[in-house]
């Protein structure tokens, strides 16, 4: 390489600043990550990134809906809620042969996790008996499991662990000073106690949230803030892109520049180093080349196949062609 750019290229590197992993963030700190140059952001999290992980590979996770709409929660961003009219068809609890034809073929197609979510405000004990029979048969296929289920009550996460439920996924969503605009039907605290009971349980945590809710970048700071003092820090860190759902509240809210979830992801990744950061909703809307640098911002988990939950994702041959393109391998 010519010695001019190589002794230029270290010029313009600032030595990075690290963070003990035990230390806790403040929002300005966070904010601060937020507001580095593009550039600096990404080169910092890519290096934190292979610290502890390998930079070619990404974890692939496969969603069900289980049970489908008519949910009496309010969260603005949600087309399963039934105080909206989106079209969305509900469905009762699925059968269980109808589940593992589900886990077998995501299996087929290369994931190695299988994640079922429920419009619930939470489970029902006989609900709970039937989701443990889903989970004990989709851990039979050598699948890791994940549930999202809503708000547990005490020893319910207990009985989802023993039945072989892998993680569960509850989300903060948002920030705690934004959050009372997007739900009204239960707290932070709610949610930070259901969290607290999956972690006691001795599951792993799945937490993250959503972007591009109408939040200011204080409130993203804030937002990632709060996940990363979850102590200790969730295992797997889903960031959405909010899918915008003609009926709900947030249908026409201003949504975030491509660059502005990029520099989320990296900041995901800088404050929760070991943590499997998910590049979740929102790719069917976003270009190859936004989630390309994702991946170089430390994201190293997707959601595959062609569904979310009621929403759609990219296609699986996009998918694996992307991975080829870009040289990386399904974990
Ligand atoms: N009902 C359960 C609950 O809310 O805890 C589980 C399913 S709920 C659909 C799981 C998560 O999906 C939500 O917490 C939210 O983060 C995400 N989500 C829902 N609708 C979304 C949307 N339109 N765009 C992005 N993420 C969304
Ligand atoms: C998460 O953080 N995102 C997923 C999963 N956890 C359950 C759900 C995204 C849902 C997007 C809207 C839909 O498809 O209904
Ligand atoms: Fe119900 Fe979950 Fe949707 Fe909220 S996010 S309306 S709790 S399904």
């Amino acid at each position: 390489m010519n010695q001019a750019i190589t002794s230029q290229a270290l010029v313009f590197h600032k030595p990075l600043k690290p963070h003990a992993e035990t230390t806790r963030w403040t929002v300005e700190q966070v904010a601060e990550l937020f507001a580095l140059p593009f550039n600096d952001l990404l080169f910092r999290a890519q290096t934190v990134h292979r610290e502890h992980f390998d930079p070619s590979k990404v974890q692939l996770s496969t969603l069900l809906s289980i049970k489908t709409g008519g949910c009496p929660e309010d969260c603005g961003y949600c087309p399963q809620s039934v105080r909206y009219d989106t079209g969305v068809t509900s469905q009762d609890l699925m059968p269980l042969d109808e589940v593992m034809a589900a886990a077998r073929a995501a299996k087929e197609a290369g994931a190695s996790r299988f994640c079922m979510g429920a419009a619930w405000r939470g489970p029902k004990q006989r609900d709970l008996d039937e989701v443990k029979a889903m989970i004990a048969g989709v851990k039979s296929l050598g699948l890791q499991t994940c549930a999202t289920l809503g708000m547990l009550k005490e020893g319910m996460a207990g009985e989802l662990k023993e039945a072989g439920l892998d993680y569960y996924n509850h989300n903060l969503d948002t920030a705690p000073e934004k959050y009372d605009d997007i739900i009204g039907t239960r707290g932070y605290d709610d949610r930070l106690d259901t969290l607290r009971q999956v972690r006691e349980s001795g599951m792993n945590v799945c937490c993250g949230g959503i972007v591009g809710m109408g939040e200011s970048r204080e409130e993203r700071a804030g937002l990632i803030n709060q996940l990363a003092n979850l102590d200790p820090q969730p295992e797997s860190v889903p960031i959405n892109n909010l899918v915008k759902v003609e009926g709900t509240p947030l249908a026409d809210v201003e949504g975030i520049d491509w660059s502005e979830f990029v520099r989320t992801i990296a900041v995901a990744r800088i404050t929760m180093p070991r943590s499997f950061v998910r590049l979740s909703a929102g790719r069917q809307q976003m270009p190859e080349a936004v989630q390309a640098l994702c991946f170089l911002a430390g994201a190293n988990s997707i959601f595959y196949g062609d569904k979310l939950l009621t929403t759609g994702n990219p296609e699986v041959t996009r998918d694996r062609a992307l991975f080829d393109k870009l040289d990386l391998q399904a974990l």
